[in-house]
């Protein structure tokens, strides 16, 4: 089930296809395996990776994008820290001659000429279903459902999206109600510090959606400190799937993850390798999910790669 998607590989490419990719930072699980995907991949396709990290900053991403003009790679790709803020300097791209490819995360602009192609996940409808899959636990219950959310950085496609579904899924079931939420920034340690707000300002709260598995890590360890029962007293639904998630689930400290893959690296190169010889691609490539239960994590488990 972790396996990536099959591809024609090796490629049969008689020049080296040189690829600049800016990558977001290492904020946590999901972000590791996607890195080691994309340098894994790269060499089967005969790619010349250049690989920067951001560091979570928009500047360094912009600046690398920069540096990558400079060197005229072939194609540029990156994973954009956040939505906005792109325009200038993928207009310079352009004028250069060089395609670009968003990997995972989106970008906000008017003018969809910027880029070529992007791959990932359908944020909204991970949103949606993790919305749906908490619901079916309180389908007989009687009460207000009150359920809080830990959302990812500020500005993010994800942190925006993942919201949008969560919350228009959950407004479809007449008792389950949103009643609060704190902002994280991906990692464990920003999911606690958001439980415990969350906490101090309530003593109702019967679930949570973390937007990723290392939030909602963070949230079931402060939970357990207050003697409260993360996966059975207070549930916990996540997004992404990764080794440490899939544990805490298949242990029954939280009850749902809509899997969001990172493993994107031969898709990437796929697209790279047709824009660079000229054959159309497609304007969007979805990554695959699932969701788990815990007894599907737990089957799950052994064969988990991130
Ligand atoms: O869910 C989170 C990571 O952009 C989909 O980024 C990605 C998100 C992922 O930090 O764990």
């Amino acid at each position: 089930r972790s396996a990536e998607p099959e591809s024609a590989f090796t490629k049969p490419i008689n020049k080296k296809i040189v690829l600049g990719f800016s990558q977001v930072g290492a904020e946590g699980g999901w972000r590791l395996a996607n890195t080691k995907s994309i340098k894994e991949a790269a060499p089967l396709a005969n790619v010349q990776l250049r690989f920067t990290d951001a560091q979570g900053k928009q500047e360094n991403q912009i600046s690398h994008i920069q540096s990558f003009i400079d060197e005229r790679v072939d194609v540029i790709a990156f994973s954009p820290i956040i939505e906005k803020g792109w325009d200038a300097v993928l207009h310079r791209a352009k004028a250069a001659g060089i395609p670009v490819v968003l990997t995972d995360r989106l970008i906000d602009s008017p003018d969809t000429s910027l880029f070529t192609s992007s791959i990932g996940a359908d944020f909204i409808a991970e949103g949606n279903l993790a919305a749906l899959y908490l619901s079916q636990d309180y389908a007989d219950r009687g009460t207000q459902v009150n359920v809080v959310e830990i959302q990812g950085a500020a500005g993010a496609a994800p942190t925006k999206q993942r919201a949008e579904g969560f919350l228009e899924a959950l407004n479809r079931k007449p008792r389950m109600r949103l009643v609060d939420k704190e902002p994280g920034d991906w990692t464990k340690a920003s999911g606690a510090k958001a439980m415990r707000k969350l906490l101090d300002r309530r003593s109702d709260i019967d679930a949570v959606f973390a937007q990723n598995d290392d939030m909602g890590l963070g949230a079931a360890e402060v939970l357990e400190e207050e003697g409260i029962k993360p996966g059975t007293d207070v549930r916990i639904v996540t997004v992404d799937a990764t080794k440490a998630g899939m544990t805490a689930l298949a242990a029954g400290q939280l009850n749902y993850i809509v899997e969001c893959s990172p493993l994107i690296g031969r898709q990437l190169m796929d697209v790279v390798v047709d824009i660079y010889l000229g054959a159309s691609v497609s304007k969007r490539v979805l990554s695959k999910k699932i969701v788990f239960d815990q007894g599907m994590a737990q089957e799950a488990l052994p064969d988990r790669v991130y």
